[in-house]
C-alpha cells in the first residue's frame, strides 16, 4: 500500500469509517474513495458492483453496517440481519470481482457466544449459543467473516477480518435509541447535568462488564493490519480491560461534573454479562492501542460539546443566511 494507492472506505460517516478516514488522510494517502448512503446503497448488488467497476479501488476497508446498542439490535432483527447480509455479500464478492489487492473486514466482539469462557480468544468463534438481543447482527458479521475466509481458500482473495471490542470517540451516534452504551450515558449524563436533575436512569443493573476503544485507535490498528497481517483467522483489537456498566456511568458523570445519583432501571435488558478481549495476536504481532479510557472520554465529550454548541447555533440562525448542503 503507498500514498496512491486508490483506498475505498466503506461506512466513512460512522464512528469507525469516519476514524479510518481521518487516519488516511493524516497519513497523506491521495486516493481516499468515499461514498454517503444515498450515493450507494451497499444493499443494491448491481451497483455496488457497478461502483467497483468503475472506482477500482486497491484496498478496501468494510467500515459500512446497520449497528446500534442493544436496544437497537433487539427491536429490528429482520433489519440488522438482512442488510449487514446484503452488504457483506455485496461487496466481498464486488471486490474479489473487481481485482481488489486486500479487503479488511470489521467485525465485533459481540459476535462470540454470549457465555464463551473470557477473555474472548477468537478460537472460541461459534462454539456457542449468541446473546438473544444481539444475534441477528452477530450472525450476520459471522457469514460476513466466513464469506472473507472462503473466498481466500477457494480464489486466494487477500481478505482480513479484525474484530474489535466495543468502540466510542468522535462522530458517535448519541440517539437514545440506538446508540451504545457509552455515548447514550454521555448524553443523559450531560443533559442531566444541564438541567440540574438530581439523577439519570442507566438500563439495567449496572453489573455487566464491557470493554471500550477509542474510535482512532481502531483506526490505527487497521491501518496496521492492513499493512502487516495476512492471515485467515480473524484477530481481536482491543485492551483486554473492562468495567462495569456502573462504573462506567460513575467515570462520566466525573468528566461532566455531574454530582447526581445514578438510578438502575432493571426492566431494560443486561444483554451479555462480560465481552472482554484476550488481545495478545495482535499485540503479538506489534499493535498497541494507546488512548486510555479517561483519556478518550475527555475527548470525546469535548467533540460533543463542540458539535452539540455548533449544531444549537445552526439551529438558531435564520436559515436565509445558512446554505444547507444535501
Ligand atoms: O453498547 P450496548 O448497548 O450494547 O451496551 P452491548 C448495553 C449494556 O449497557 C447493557 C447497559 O448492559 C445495558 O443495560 N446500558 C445502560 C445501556 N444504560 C444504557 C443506555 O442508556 N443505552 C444503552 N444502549 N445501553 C452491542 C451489540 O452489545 O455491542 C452491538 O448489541 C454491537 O451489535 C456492540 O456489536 C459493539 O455492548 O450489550
Amino acid at each position: 500500500m503507498n500514498l496512491d494507492s486508490r483506498i475505498f472506505i466503506s461506512g466513512h460517516r460512522g464512528l469507525a469509517g469516519s476514524a479510518i478516514e481521518r487516519r488516511c488522510k493524516l497519513e497523506g494517502f491521495r486516493e481516499i474513495i468515499v461514498r454517503t448512503r444515498s450515493q450507494l446503497d451497499l444493499r443494491d448488488q448491481a451497483a455496488v458492483d457497478e461502483f467497483f467497476a468503475s472506482e477500482q479501488p486497491d484496498y478496501v476497508f468494510h467500515a459500512a453496517g446497520l449497528v446500534g446498542g442493544i436496544h437497537a439490535n433487539d427491536s429490528r432483527p429482520a433489519d440488522f440481519i438482512t442488510d449487514n447480509l446484503q452488504i457483506a455479500v455485496n461487496v466481498i464478492d464486488a471486490a474479489w470481482r473487481n481485482g481488489v489487492t486486500k479487503l479488511l473486514y470489521l467485525g465485533s466482539s459481540c459476535i462470540y457466544p454470549k457465555l464463551a469462557p473470557q477473555p474472548l480468544r477468537e478460537a472460541s468463534l461459534l462454539t456457542g449459543p449468541l446473546e438473544p438481543t444481539n444475534e441477528w447482527y452477530a450472525i450476520a458479521k459471522l457469514a460476513g467473516l466466513k464469506m472473507c475466509q472462503a473466498f481466500r481458500r477457494q480464489f486466494g482473495f487477500n481478505a482480513i477480518t479484525l474484530l474489535p471490542t466495543n468502540l466510542y470517540g468522535p462522530g458517535d451516534n448519541f440517539d437514545l435509541e440506538s446508540a451504545h452504551v457509552l455515548p447514550a450515558l454521555l448524553r443523559k449524563i450531560d443533559e442531566a447535568h444541564a438541567a440540574h436533575a438530581e439523577s439519570v436512569v442507566v438500563w439495567g443493573s449496572g453489573t455487566p462488564r464491557r470493554e471500550f476503544m477509542y474510535a482512532d485507535d481502531l483506526a490505527d490498528a487497521c491501518l496496521f493490519a492492513m499493512r502487516h497481517y495476512d492471515g485467515e483467522q480473524p484477530i481481536n483489537v482491543g485492551w483486554g480491560t473492562d468495567l462495569t456498566i456502573h462504573e462506567l456511568a460513575a467515570a462520566l458523570a466525573g468528566v461532566v461534573g455531574f454530582r447526581g445519583r445514578l438510578e438502575f432501571d432493571r426492566s431494560k435488558p443486561d444483554g451479555t454479562p462480560r465481552k472482554v478481549l484476550d488481545t495478545s495476536q495482535l499485540t503479538g504481532l506489534g499493535w498497541q492501542p494507546r488512548v486510555d479510557l479517561q483519556t478518550g472520554l475527555t475527548l470525546t465529550y469535548d467533540w460533543y460539546r463542540r458539535s452539540m454548541t455548533a449544531s444549537h447555533a445552526r439551529e438558531h440562525v435564520p436559515c436565509d443566511s445558512f446554505s444547507h448542503s444535501s
